[in-house]
């Protein structure tokens, strides 16, 4: 395949990326950072305007709540972005202390659906299609619930967002194996997320957060089954050493990002028609948050250049001849092929910087907020 394959594609961007973070003991406030969503997706647009790639921006609902999400909508749309993917929150309320939509208490359960139901509303209102579902809930302690039964009213819960969903609306069930519980997470693994995913039907897909596995993890595998059934719909990229998922993907193990790439490439699913929306779920919690941003989209373009350079016939044929120091060789000298000059040169063809990050430096953006958004609260966990 030619690197013409990267015309297409995107990345989305998550608006929590432009916000205060940190750990859950402390959040680290900076200088000129969004005080609402509208700032947040002016930051994000930054972000496309240098790079190309990133047209899409997720929310998170409470966090970005608006009034008027047809002028949040147009807001965007003025800055040459859209909204992407709704992200529900199960997990800042006092109700939800033993859970959200697993909940022995049918009201509770009750609530955490509404809120879904809500969130179906705002994709409706800002012409996004996927809802993504991350759910916090778990136990800490064997019997605190009956497991099975947790299972029972998550798949119920399910059922009546996904019944609420437009045709042209998808769910997105994402995975966790750890945190906030480690006895036992509600869904734990990509293995439940596509039990619920094929018993809810085919609007429902599995979302992959690099970040929700445990070590040593072949991630490239669950890409490789979860695209066997068409039920990979999207990853949550990031990279998985600050504990949870906020660092920025391909920054400690681009030969991991380079892999799961080459899975992707192998089937075609980087291009639109597969429907895989390529998301980061990251924050930067003592980097600069936009030009961190624009160094997560060309780690994850870099990769998908080089998943694009392995020789396919070479490959299939040292794999048919058994052939495996061969195979892996073909493997690595794409992995090996330093792209960063041929991407420039994309980049400069298309009146795009050469370099975006030092252009992000030179534009004074970051200087020019700093002194408008003084005053208000500053956009975050509120940890
Ligand atoms: C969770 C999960 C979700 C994300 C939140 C902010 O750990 O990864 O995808 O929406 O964090
Ligand atoms: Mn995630």
């Amino acid at each position: 395949m030619t690197l013409d394959e990267l015309n297409d594609f995107t990345v989305e961007v998550p608006s929590w990326a432009y916000g205060n973070s940190g750990t859950r003991f402390k959040v680290f406030a900076r200088p000129g950072v969004p005080r609402d969503p509208y700032e947040k997706i002016s930051d994000a647009a930054q972000v496309h305007r240098l790079t190309g790639l990133a047209p899409r921006v997720s929310l998170h609902i409470p966090w970005d709540v608006v009034d008027d999400w047809n002028d949040l909508r147009a807001h965007a749309e003025k800055l040459g972005v859209r909204i992407g993917a709704i992200n529900s929150n199960l997990f800042q309320e006092d109700d939800y202390r033993l859970g959200s939509l697993c909940h022995p208490d049918p009201a509770i359960r009750r609530k955490a659906v509404d809120h879904h139901l809500r969130c179906l509303d705002v994709m409706r209102q800002t012409g996004s299609t996927d809802l993504k579902i991350w759910l916090p809930d778990g136990l800490n302690y064997p019997g605190q619930d009956s497991l099975r039964g947790r299972q029972d009213r998550l798949a119920e819960s399910l059922r009546t967002i996904y019944d609420a969903t437009d045709d042209d609306h998808r769910i997105l069930l994402e995975y966790k194996f750890f945190e906030p519980h480690f006895y036992s997470m509600d869904i734990p693994d990509w293995g439940t997320s596509l039990l619920h995913c094929l018993a809810l039907g085919d609007k429902a897909t599995v979302v992959l957060d690099t970040g929700h596995h445990a070590p040593g993890t072949n991630i490239e595998f669950i890409v490789m089954q979860l695209l066997r059934v068409n039920k990979l719909g999207a990853f949550d990229f990031n990279s998985r050493f600050y504990a949870d998922d906020d660092l920025i993907v391909g920054s400690a193990d681009p030969f991991q990002l380079f892999r799961i790439m080459s899975e992707i490439v192998s089937v075609g699913a980087h291009r639109p028609e597969s429907k895989v929306n390529f998301m980061l779920d990251q924050c930067h919690n003592i980097e600069e948050k936009i030009p961190g941003q624009i160094r997560s989209v060309l780690n994850v373009e870099q990769a998908l250049a080089k998943a694009l350079l392995v020789d396919q016939g070479a490959l299939a044929t040292a794999q048919r001849e058994g052939d495996v120091l061969g195979a892996n060789a073909v493997l690595m000298d794409a992995y090996e092929t330093d792209v960063r000059a041929t991407l420039a040169d994309r980049r400069e063809e298309r009146g795009l910087p050469r370099d975006p990050v030092a252009a992000f430096a030179a534009s004074g953006y970051a200087d020019t907020v700093a002194a408008a958004r003084v005053g208000g609260t500053q956009a975050g966990w509120g940890a």
